[in-house]
C-alpha cells in the first residue's frame, strides 16, 4: 500500500455491458479527486475478465492474471456478464469469484443509504432514516464449487451443490461485522439466517453469531430468518445498522437495500481483504445490465461511490468524503439524475457533473 507516498496504483477492469460506460466516469471523478486532494493515481486498464475476452481466448482471464494485478494497491472493477454469448455462471466464476477467492477478499461491504434529494420509493422516509451496511461473506457459503451432476440428460438426473461454512470463514466475517457495528453510533447488528429450514449450516451460523456476540457486550444484536428479514427491509429499513449474512443472503439483501433507497444504480461495494495481504476490489453492486447497455442510460453513481470506497481503503479519507459530498450535490438536482431516478441526464453528463462538483 502506498498510504504514505500518496501514489496509488490501480488495476482498472471495465468488464462487460454498462461496466464499459460507468468505469470511465469513475476514472473521471478519481482524476478530479487526485487533482483536488493532491495524490497521484496510476491506472492500468485490462480488457480481461470480460465476455469479449472469453470469445477471443476461450477463458475469462489469462493464466497469469494474478501476476498482472497483484502488485496493485486496488482493483477498480465495472461489471461482468453477457449471457447472450457466455453463460452467467461461466463469466462470474471465471472472473469476479476468482478475484474474491484468490485474493481472499472475504468481506463484501455494501453501504445502503438514502441520499438527500433522492425520492425513496418507501413512503415518508427522509435522508438519515435509511443508513446501514450489508456485510456479506464473500468466499464460501452457498457459492461453493463442490457438487456435481449424476446421470446427466437422463430421467435419473441428480444435481447436488454443497454449502460450505468453515469456522475460520464464519468467525472472520462475524468479527468484521461486529467491529463495524461497534464503531457506529447505534451499535446494532442483525444476522440473516434460515436455521428453521436449513438445518445444518444455518444453525451453525447462529451458534457462531452467539459465540461472537459474547466478545461484544456493547453491541446489541438480533437475528431474523431471511424471509421476514426481506419484508423488514421494505417495511422498516430504518431499524438496521449493520446486517451480516452468508454469501447468498448478503447478495440478495444488498440488491434489495439500495432498491429501497431509490435505485440499485447508486449502490457501491468493496470486496475487501482486511489484512491488506492482497489487493481489494471495488465495484458497483449492479451487474452489466445488457438491457440498457450502449445507450448512455446507465447510472454512474454506483461506480463513482465505489471509487470513494476505494480511496477510503487507500487512506485518502478526505478525498473519499469529498466524492460522496459531490454525489449528494448532483443527486439533489433532478436535471442531473439518470433515468432510473426519473431524470434525463446521460451517463457521462451525470459523471461530469460529479467531477465538476468536486473541483
Ligand atoms: N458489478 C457487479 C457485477 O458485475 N455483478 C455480477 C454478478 O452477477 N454478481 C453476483 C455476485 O456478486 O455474486
Amino acid at each position: 500500500m502506498s498510504r504514505t507516498n500518496r501514489i496509488h496504483s490501480i488495476a482498472v477492469i471495465p468488464g462487460d455491458g454498462i461496466g464499459k460506460e460507468v468505469v470511465p466516469e469513475g476514472l473521471r471523478v478519481l482524476e478530479a479527486a487526485a487533482k483536488r486532494y493532491g495524490f497521484e493515481l496510476k491506472a492500468e486498464e485490462h480488457a480481461f475478465a470480460s465476455c469479449d475476452y472469453y470469445l477471443k481466448h476461450g477463458a475469462m482471464m489469462p493464466e497469469d492474471w494474478k501476476e498482472r494485478v497483484s502488485g496493485r494497491d486496488a482493483i477498480f472493477f465495472g461489471a461482468v456478464g453477457w449471457p447472450d454469448t457466455v453463460p452467467d455462471h461461466i463469466s462470474l466464476w471465471g472472473s469476479l469469484i476468482q478475484f474474491r477467492r484468490e485474493f481472499d477478499q472475504y468481506v463484501n461491504l455494501r453501504p445502503v443509504r438514502l441520499m438527500p434529494g433522492v425520492p425513496s420509493p418507501l413512503a415518508g422516509r427522509q435522508p438519515g432514516d435509511i443508513d446501514f451496511y450489508v456485510v456479506r461473506e464473500n468466499t464460501e457459503g452457498e457459492y461453493s464449487s463442490i457438487g456435481g451432476r449424476m446421470f446427466p440428460g437422463t430421467e435419473r438426473e441428480v444435481v447436488i451443490q454443497e454449502t460450505v461454512m468453515s469456522r475460520v470463514g464464519v468467525d472472520r466475517i462475524l468479527a468484521y461485522a461486529f467491529d463495524l457495528a461497534r464503531s457506529r453510533p447505534k451499535k446494532h447488528l442483525t444476522s440473516a439466517t434460515k436455521s428453521n429450514g436449513i438445518s445444518i449450516t444455518m444453525p451453525y451460523w447462529d451458534e457462531r453469531v452467539e459465540a461472537m456476540a459474547a466478545n461484544y457486550p456493547d453491541v446489541r444484536w438480533d437475528k431474523y430468518h431471511i424471509d421476514i428479514l426481506v419484508a423488514h427491509f421494505v417495511l422498516n429499513p430504518d431499524r438496521f445498522d449493520v446486517v451480516v449474512g452468508s454469501n447468498l443472503f448478503g447478495d440478495i439483501l444488498s440488491d434489495l437495500g439500495p432498491a429501497c433507497t431509490g435505485t440499485i444504480g447508486i449502490a457501491p461495494s468493496g470486496n475487501i481483504n482486511p489484512e491488506g495481504r492482497f489487493p481489494s476490489l471495488f465495484e458497483p453492486v449492479h451487474g452489466s445490465a445488457p438491457d440498457i447497455a450502449g445507450q448512455a442510460l446507465a447510472n454512474p453513481v454506483g461506480q463513482i461511490w465505489s471509487a470513494a470506497m476505494m480511496l477510503e481503503h487507500l487512506g485518502e479519507t478526505e478525498a473519499a468524503a469529498g466524492i460522496v459530498a459531490a454525489i449528494e450535490t448532483v443527486l439533489a438536482e433532478p436535471s442531473l439524475r439518470t433515468r432510473d431516478l426519473g431524470g434525463r441526464a446521460s451517463t457521462s453528463e451525470c459523471g461530469r457533473a460529479v467531477a465538476e462538483a468536486l473541483s
